[in-house]
């Protein structure tokens, strides 16, 4: 088993949902972790329960999207924390679910820039540092809307498609180096997703976890540190978690189970 204790690992979209649970997994197990996201007053609530709980971390307030910004800020990274092992790209969001022809393009441009563009600058800011080192593991957050469309799905997929295309596409380019490539690919889990996707509209977004048992974050950083942890020569290259309640992307089971042989 790999060991984590005392290694590097950024976290991008670290103040909420499924890169919160990451940052605080891996500080479980050890390991110094970069919590990255825009909103510093939520990464600095966590780093306080980090620090409080005898772990190391370090919160940069960085927008994926800002090209500059994210050279800047992870090209000159402090020495004692530049030697990044394990790169979670997390950092994500879906707007709306209208259909295409009435789809509004500056929403398509925040899910673009954030969930691939983004997620590249992050990557090919951090990757040559894990070859010139020897070792390094990249994990991105994908979702089963990256291997399955839905209506009204249209750009979100897309950009989760291209997180997979990303994702197969680095594992190839790094044959020949130690570095690893991992995608997780989710379900339905229980985060601020939603609201984020409906705009705030709570009510609209509470109906999405409505008589279904959702996966929590923390079942997807479980995972995440799992691949991290595994023997150098293993590489789980993909990954797809779904609650019980569902069996593809838009399929699900909402209510009590069914008991097809109750008399
Ligand atoms: P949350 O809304 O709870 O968290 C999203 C995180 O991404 C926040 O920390 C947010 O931080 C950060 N983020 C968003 N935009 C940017 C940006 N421009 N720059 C930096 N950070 C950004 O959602 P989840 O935890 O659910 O989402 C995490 C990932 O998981 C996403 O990639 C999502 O697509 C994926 N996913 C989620 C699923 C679900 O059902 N919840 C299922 C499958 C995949 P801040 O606003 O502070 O910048
Ligand atoms: C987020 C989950 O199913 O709404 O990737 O696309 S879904």
């Amino acid at each position: 088993m790999q060991q984590l204790k005392n290694k590097i690992v950024l976290v991008t979209g670290a103040s909420a949902g499924i890169g919160e649970a990451c940052v605080r997994a891996f500080a479980s197990v050890g390991a110094r972790v970069i919590a990255a996201a825009r909103r510093m007053e939520r990464l600095e609530a966590l780093a306080r329960d980090v620090r409080q709980s005898g772990g190391e971390i370090l919160s940069l307030g960085m927008d994926v999207r800002d090209r500059q910004a994210v050279e800047r800020t992870l090209g000159r990274l402090p020495e004692e924390w530049s030697s990044v092992e394990v790169l979670v790209n997390n950092a994500g969001l879906g707007r709306g679910l209208e259909k295409l022809h009435e789809g509004d393009p500056a929403e398509w441009d925040e899910m673009l820039d954030t969930n691939v563009k983004g997620l590249l600058y992050v990557t090919r800011t951090i990757v040559p540092g894990m070859i010139s080192r020897g070792h390094g593991h990249v994990i991105n957050i994908g979702s089963v809307a990256g291997r399955e469309l839905y209506p009204g799905g249209n750009v979100y997929c897309a950009s989760k498609f291209a997180v997979k295309a990303l994702t197969r596409g680095l594992k190839m380019d790094l044959l020949g180096t130690p570095v690893r490539v991992t995608t997780i690919d989710p379900g339905i889990v229980e985060t601020g997703f939603s609201v984020v996707r409906f705009r705030g509209d709570k009510a609209r977004a509470a109906k999405v976890y409505e008589d279904i048992e959702a996966l929590k974050p923390t079942d997807i950083a479980d995972a995440v540190v799992w691949s991290a942890t595994r023997p150098e020569r293993v590489d789980v290259t993909e990954m797809v978690i779904m609650p019980v309640a569902q069996s593809s992307a838009m399929l699900n089971h909402r209510g009590p189970w069914l008991q097809q042989n109750k008399k």
